[in-house]
């Protein structure tokens, strides 16, 4: 007989790690399963030089237990990796995690059974494959833990090392005096480039598209924990209703295109002087009027210029096909200045593209670049890429087959036909638009209130109704549409990966609104919900 548990869930990152603490809480029996050999999730898998958060500390962590929170030192504004991890590990400790979750071990597949309201789920270790029954299997899989690994010609042929950010040797990698090409110029790329620039030889970055960014002004975190400790609870609960899961002083934002422009401009030099992804909250037309959005961009384009001596060089790192924040923002640490040393060099792959590796390095526009080393920092397919890794069957309809033409689903948290799988930070939520840990501790309690509901209520059986998850879906389309997220070619739209349909995925409507939105749903019973 396949072992039974009330809850299957899959990952270890802050989601499943959380979503575990409370279920055992509750007394429902809960397991883990992970593919890597430790917990941490994103923070476990990205260990590039220079990965580190984009949301200040004291926000992205955990919120539940107030005594973590008060106990946990964070010793820098954005933390980096390696402590991130070492948070994520303390939380395991404190919590005995460990002793629920498998690790090592990769769910394949779910198949949903009508008769029992159950899911026999399959997953593989190197004991061989397993399969275990659940009443409700949650998946928390992450939004950016499916790395997208593009192709180049000749890859193989390449006699150096090659390292993909998104699962960069633990032990790292000794760059000293090395020459070293990074590919990809989003946040891990910014990241790597600027961290690696001060210790190898040569530094050749080839950007296809260049990122906005905002520096981080980072530095020691002593000041803001003694600031916030004392009222931690009620700090977190602003952000919980804020509009991205973090505070950033937006209580009454202004219309920019209404405001006299030296006003603008003061407001945009003060939030480029504190730094973060804060920089764009002070107007509430920059996402949404294309003449708000240009003077943001055109701001950060002159900040740019300033910093860059070569104006070439700066004209190239200018981004200027979408629009400011259309693609989430990166937060940097001296990322531009990097193009000031001599031994870092940039090629424009608009002007001149990959046409593949060489044994030798990479050959861009008839240019054979010689390298030691090559790191593809080419991102992920994003919010859906792992859940749809996974086959979860409920007789002839699969769901990656149900998401062919993108995501659907009810509040990002359920979708029509896969009864009792729930999704933590799912497509159509507020997830990668947000503070990550806000949301995925908003659904972890959410999902946690409806199994106990379920269990009091003697039922066995949750799913959407069909016109919940329409309208939830045109919600989340039309909501897009009124801002000018649509226009680039984010991960967002899912348009990074050849052959993905291009919807727009997350819910822009805030994470204050969605936790309303979310909160009622649940006090009237789960309305759009058949229960059973
Ligand atoms: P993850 O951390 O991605 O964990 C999911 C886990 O599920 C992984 O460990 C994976 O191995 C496991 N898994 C997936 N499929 C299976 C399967 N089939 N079987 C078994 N195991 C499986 N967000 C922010 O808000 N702020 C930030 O500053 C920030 N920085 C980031 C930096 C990087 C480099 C990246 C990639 C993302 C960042 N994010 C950030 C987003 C980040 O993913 C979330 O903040 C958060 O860590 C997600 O936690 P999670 O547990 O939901 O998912
Ligand atoms: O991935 P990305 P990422 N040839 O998709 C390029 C979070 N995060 O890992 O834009 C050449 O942003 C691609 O070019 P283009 C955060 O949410 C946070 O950097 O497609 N280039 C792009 O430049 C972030 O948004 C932090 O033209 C190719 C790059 O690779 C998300 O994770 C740190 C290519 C990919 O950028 C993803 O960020 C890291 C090809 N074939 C990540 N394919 C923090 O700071 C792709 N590219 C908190």
């Amino acid at each position: 007989m396949a072992q039974h548990y009330d809850a299957l869930v899959i990952g270890a990152g802050f989601s499943g790690m959380y979503q575990l603490i409370r279920l055992r809480e509750q007394g429902f029996s809960t397991r883990v399963v992970e593919k890597g050999t430790g917990v941490g999730g994103t923070w476990y898998w990205n260990r590039y030089p220079g990965a580190r958060v984009d949301i200040e500390s004291v926000e992205y962590s955990y919120s539940f237990d107030d005594a973590l929170q008060q106990e946990w030192d964070w010793s820098e504004r954005y933390a980096a990796q390696p402590e991130i991890l070492r948070y994520a590990e303390h939380v395991a400790d404190r919590y005995d995690l460990r002793r629920d979750i498998s690790f090592e071990t990769s769910v394949e597949k779910a198949v949903w059974d009508e008769e029992s309201d159950r899911w026999t789920v399959t997953m593989l270790s190197a004991e061989g494959s397993e399969t275990v029954t659940a009443s409700y299997v949650i998946a928390a899989t992450g939004c950016l833990s499916m790395p997208s690994r593009p192709h180049f010609e000749g890859m193989d042929d390449f006699e150096g090392e090659t390292y993909w950010t998104s699962s960069y040797p633990r032990e790292g990698v000794d760059l000293t005096d090395k020459r070293v090409a990074v590919i990809g110029t989003g946040s891990s790329g910014l990241q790597t480039i600027t961290a690696i620039a001060p210790v190898v030889g040569e530094l050749t970055v080839f950007q296809r598209t260049p990122s906005y960014a905002v520096p981080a002004h980072n530095g020691p975190e002593a000041d803001r924990l003694r600031e916030v400790r004392p009222q931690y609870p009620a700090f977190r609960e602003l952000s919980a209703l804020s509009p991205l899961g973090f505070q950033c002083g937006e209580d009454n934002p202004r219309v920019m295109m209404e405001t006299d422009p030296v006003d603008v401009r003061a407001e945009l030099d003060r939030r480029w002087a504190v730094g973060g992804l804060c920089f764009n909250s002070g107007f509430e037309d920059t996402l949404r009027d294309q003449a708000a959005n240009d003077l943001a961009a055109e701001y950060v384009r002159d900040q740019i210029r300033a910093k860059v001596k070569d104006p070439e060089v700066a004209e190239k790192l200018c981004p200027t096909t979408y629009p400011i924040a259309s693609k989430r923002m990166c937060v940097d640490t001296g990322y531009f200045e990097v193009y000031n040393q001599d031994n870092v060099s940039l090629v424009d792959l608009q002007e001149t593209p990959i046409e593949r590796f060489s044994a030798k390095g990479v050959v861009a526009g008839g240019t054979e670049y010689e390298v030691d080393v090559i790191i593809l920092a080419t991102g992920f397919d994003a919010m859906t890429g792992a859940l749809n890794a996974i086959e979860f069957r409920n007789g002839e309809q699969v769901l990656s087959e149900k998401w062919e033409h993108g995501p659907r689903t009810y509040l990002g948290l359920m979708s029509v036909g896969f009864p009792n799988l729930l999704t933590v930070t799912g497509p159509q939520s507020p997830s990668v638009l947000s503070n990550m840990m806000t949301s995925i501790e908003y659904h972890v309690d959410w999902i946690t209130r409806l199994l106990q509901a379920q269990r009091a209520e003697g039922l066995t059986r949750i799913e959407p109704r069909p016109e919940a998850e329409d309208n939830w879906v045109n919600t989340t389309n039309d909501l897009a549409d009124l801002t000018l997220m649509p226009q680039a070619s984010s991960w967002y739209m899912g348009a990074n990966i050849p052959g993905k349909q291009r919807v727009f995925m997350p819910f822009i409507g805030g994470v204050g609104a969605y936790k309303q939105i979310g909160d009622g749903i649940a006090t009237v019973g789960y309305h759009g919900f058949d229960r059973a």
